[in-house]
């Protein structure tokens, strides 16, 4: 039987049970019928999977792949291995689950108290909510997930309640003299270094509202972050002391998420921490470029360098569609897999998970 050119492509759609799909994929590539895939035949099973009219695959990134996927680091796929990790890397980049996280879209960043337009960078926060509207119309996430920020009164990120906590006496910026976007560093305990903000996103206030034009999709999920008075949370994840966490973990897993797109305000506060502890998490992330506002220009240069450097991915909003169909399978999504696989094998390996 001729095999057919790209034969990945089918795979998850004309076979059913997880064996099925093994043991026709692997014979496929087995071009030699020896019953191990080696690097050339492995290399080309990763090319085929990782199509991508943006993002160039290099030999680089199929040699990483390879040896990652290749636990014991003979230079060859078995059917074991390839049952026990090649087939969940092949199922993550031919049919990812992808949730957006759409950050912070709140009236007072964008015509409220800590509206961007005032901030360093002048952007325009309302820019975001017609691309954010745009995606949300055209592009069929599994899961969306709205944040807020969501302060209390007494919150120790704002400026107007910098005399409420001591500061340490070895930090340079007195309580008398701090101004808007200063950090000073708060006693605690913990001792808790605080950039200062003007009072903004009081829980259940106009400005905490997300914006009235922003499209609201049915069966969202939300999350509220920043909410204890002692310590701020930039991130989507934990707060900015790690030491709790919000619910989009279990409300990411219960969905059995893999991709994860970021977007929303600020680029270089929220949005950027959301990215990096969703990396760290072991989703593959997306940062859509164009469906951003930030505060600061440098800042924002920075979040984007680190991004790209830990293994995220930076896109326009008009290749996102294909990301998520599939259709397009960046390189670096692929090596993010074949991490989890490799990360999930070592944790299966020593007892940790089962
Ligand atoms: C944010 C500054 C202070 C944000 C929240 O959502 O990016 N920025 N609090
Ligand atoms: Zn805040």
């Amino acid at each position: 039987m001729a095999k057919p050119k790209k034969f990945v492509n089918s795979v998850f759609e004309n076979f059913d049970s997880t064996d099925d799909v093994c043991a026709e994929c692997f014979d496929a590539y087995d071009e030699d019928r020896d019953g191990v895939l080696n690097y050339a035949e492995c290399s080309k099973l990763i090319s085929d999977s990782l199509q991508s009219k943006t993002y160039s695959l290099t030999e680089e990134h199929k040699e990483r792949i390879f040896s990652l996927l290749d636990e014991d680091k003979d230079g060859l796929i078995c059917q074991e291995d390839f049952r026990r990790c090649g087939y969940y890397w092949l199922k993550q980049t031919l049919k990812p689950v992808s949730a957006i996280i759409i950050i912070d879209v709140q009236n007072d960043f964008i015509n409220g108290s800590l509206a961007l337009q005032n901030c360093p960078a002048g952007h325009d926060g309302v820019e975001v909510v017609p691309v954010i509207n745009h995606i949300l119309d055209t592009i069929p996430f599994d899961l969306v997930v709205y944040t807020k920020d969501w302060h209390p009164d007494n919150h120790i990120s704002f400026i107007e309640n910098v005399k409420q906590r001591p500061i340490t006496t070895s930090c340079k910026i007195k309580a008398e003299e701090a101004k808007v976007y200063d950090t000073v560093e708060f006693d605690g305990p913990p001792k808790t270094e605080q950039k200062l903000w003007p009072k903004h996103c009081v829980n259940g206030t106009w400005g905490s509202e997300l914006h009235p034009d922003l499209k609201i999709v049915e069966g969202a999920s939300y999350v509220n972050k920043g909410c204890h008075s002692e310590v701020d949370s930039y991130s989507a994840f934990w707060d900015n002391n790690k030491l709790t966490q919000t619910d989009l973990v279990r409300i990411l897993a219960k969905h059995k998420v893999t991709d994860v797109y970021v977007c929303g305000v600020a680029y270089d506060v929220c949005v950027g921490f959301t990215a990096f502890h969703s990396l760290e998490h072991g989703f593959r992330t997306v940062l859509i470029d164009d469906a951003c506002r930030g505060v600061d220009n440098d800042a924002i240069e920075e979040t984007k360098r680190k991004l790209m450097e830990s293994g995220g991915i930076i896109v326009h909003s008009s290749k996102v569609k294909a990301i998520v169909t599939g259709e397009d399978r960046p390189s670096a999504l692929g090596l993010q897999t074949a991490k989890n696989v490799a990360l999930a094998r070592e944790l299966v390996n020593r007892g940790i998970v089962k």
